[in-house]
């Protein structure tokens, strides 16, 4: 059976709102280490990434629409360096964040082990904004337009080449809060949208059925990077932008024990848990428990 290493990102610096660097620790306090090992994976904890500071006076992130760029571009080198070396000895990588900044780092070192990477998105946001486009310049809302080799420099060449992922190797589930500019990149990229609204019309199962099969024919691995804001607020309120009507609890473990089933991800990440905002660790929890379907945890 394969290995799982965790590897914890303690990043708050791709947003505003502090206490997201706690979400490592919050997923660790609610048992994800003794949650995989009854399922008699053999688990390696890695321990966190380091994180730089935020720099007190950041003119030139104002200036490029970019806050914290080099301190945000810097931890994602060293998060990329790990995650390679944790697929280099054939074990899967398991990346606990921290805001979803970090997925330029996690993207950047899992993509060089594959011709054809899949993304599963499962976000209410779609992370595709460049500093061109973004209304916040939070970097937290760039990383798969970063993945695409849109952007700035010194995000969309992390791991040294560009680009991590094809347009048509992407699917976005729940999606719901996409500024104008996303929408364009979409509709201009091609790439596979679930909105909330098919999600509505065909239902988790469905919707799960088509991106295995759509991902299967076409990709040698499938990064997962869920970020728990695609969950409604009322399963996941421990988020920094939380928006209403998303998907549930259940849907969720669906499209984890679905994907289990089909035997697809490769590597995975689960951002955005702050536990500053949460209900007594609940969103931590909420991660924990899809984590337990997403590695093959069964009801009976
Ligand atoms: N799209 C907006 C808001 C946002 C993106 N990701 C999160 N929020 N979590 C932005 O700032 O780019
Ligand atoms: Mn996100
Ligand atoms: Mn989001």
């Amino acid at each position: 059976m394969k290995k799982i290493s965790i590897i914890g990102v303690p990043m708050d610096l791709g947003q505003t709102r502090r206490g997201v660097d706690m979400g490592p620790s919050a997923i660790r306090y609610a048992g994800v280490v003794e949650r995989l090992e009854r399922l008699q994976y053999e688990i390696e904890d890695l321990g966190d990434i380091a994180i730089g500071k935020a720099e007190r006076i950041d003119d030139e992130g104002v200036r490029l629409n970019l806050r914290n760029l080099k301190a945000v571009a810097e931890a994602n080198e060293k998060l990329a360096q790990t995650v390679d070396e944790v697929i280099h000895k054939g074990n899967f990588p398991l990346v606990l964040g921290g805001d979803h900044s970090i997925a330029i780092g996690t993207l950047a070192g899992v993509a060089k082990h594959y011709k054809n990477l899949g993304v599963i998105w499962y976000d209410a946001h779609g992370d595709l904004n460049t500093a061109e486009t973004s209304p916040s310049g939070n970097i937290h809302g760039m990383p798969l337009a970063a993945s695409l080799g849109l952007g700035h420099p010194a995000l969309t060449q992390i791991g040294g080449y560009s680009p991590k992922v094809k347009p048509e190797n992407i699917v976005l589930i729940g999606a719901r809060a996409l500024d104008e500019g996303e929408k364009q990149l979409i509709r201009e990229k091609g790439i596979k949208v679930y909105t909330m609204h098919e999600i509505d019309r065909l239902g988790m199962t469905r919707v799960m059925e088509e991106t295995i099969a759509y991902l299967k024919e076409r990709t040698d691995g499938v990064h997962l990077s869920l970020d728990l804001d695609g969950l409604d607020p009322h399963d996941a309120p421990g988020v920094g932008t939380p928006v209403i009507g998303g998907l549930t609890y259940r849907e969720s473990h669906l499209a984890m024990e679905m994907l289990a089933e089909a035997q697809l991800i490769t590597s995975a990440e689960f951002v955005e848990v702050n536990p500053i905002l949460d209900e007594r660790n609940k969103t931590a929890s909420v991660a924990v428990a899809l984590m337990g379907s997403l590695f093959g945890e069964k009801l009976v």
